[in-house]
């Protein structure tokens, strides 16, 4: 597996999947899942309306994920994941890891090769970038998965610096 990063916006990224980090509601947000939207169009919004009326009435869990098609964007899907809020008295790292590997579990029920992520949880939900960076890196290098191109797509150069060290 390739594993690259990059630094911009992953609403751009010509990939199968790009991953948004989401929240339970699936309804939408601020940050990467806004761009997302924004940038995909109502389907997207649509489709998730639907999963929330099929499958997840209360919402979707914390370190899971679930995939609808892309809308406008240059992507075929687009696989929601919701990332924990950062705590410092609680260890939330397991959930945090469990995003990466759904996401591409996820991937591989789709046939996905290539997939972009953003830093889940980096951003609204306050993890530490140096942190968010190592879970992430190591997480998709210890998945089994068909994914051939795994891109981080960094939004900021603090966030992308972290990567760099955990790359
Ligand atoms: N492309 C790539 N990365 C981006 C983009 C973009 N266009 N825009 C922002 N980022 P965040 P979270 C980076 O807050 O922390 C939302 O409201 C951003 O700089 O988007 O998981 C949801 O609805 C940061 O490094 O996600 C949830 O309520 C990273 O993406 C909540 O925020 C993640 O920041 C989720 O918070």
């Amino acid at each position: 597996m390739g594993i690259s990063i990059l630094r911009g916006d992953i609403t751009k990224q010509a990939v199968d999947a790009i991953v948004n980090a989401a929240n339970s509601s699936l309804m939408g947000g601020g940050g990467v899942d806004g761009a997302i939207h924004r940038a995909g169009g109502p389907a997207i919004l649509d489709e998730c309306r639907d999963l929330r009326a099929s499958r997840y009435g209360r919402g979707l869990p914390t370190g899971q994920a679930v995939a609808t098609t892309a809308g406008n964007l240059n992507a075929r899907w687009v696989i929601h994941t919701v990332g924990p809020v950062y705590s410092e008295s609680e260890d939330r790292s397991a959930l945090l890891a469990s995003c990466y590997r759904e996401s591409l579990r996820v991937a591989d029920e789709l046939g996905a090769a290539s997939v972009a992520f953003p830093a889940v949880s980096a951003g609204v939900y306050g993890w530490p970038a140096e942190s968010a960076a190592r879970i992430a890196v190591a997480t998709v290098r210890e998945t089994d998965t068909r994914v051939d191109d795994v891109r981080f797509v960094l939004f900021n150069d603090e966030v992308y610096a972290a990567f760099e060290r955990a790359m």
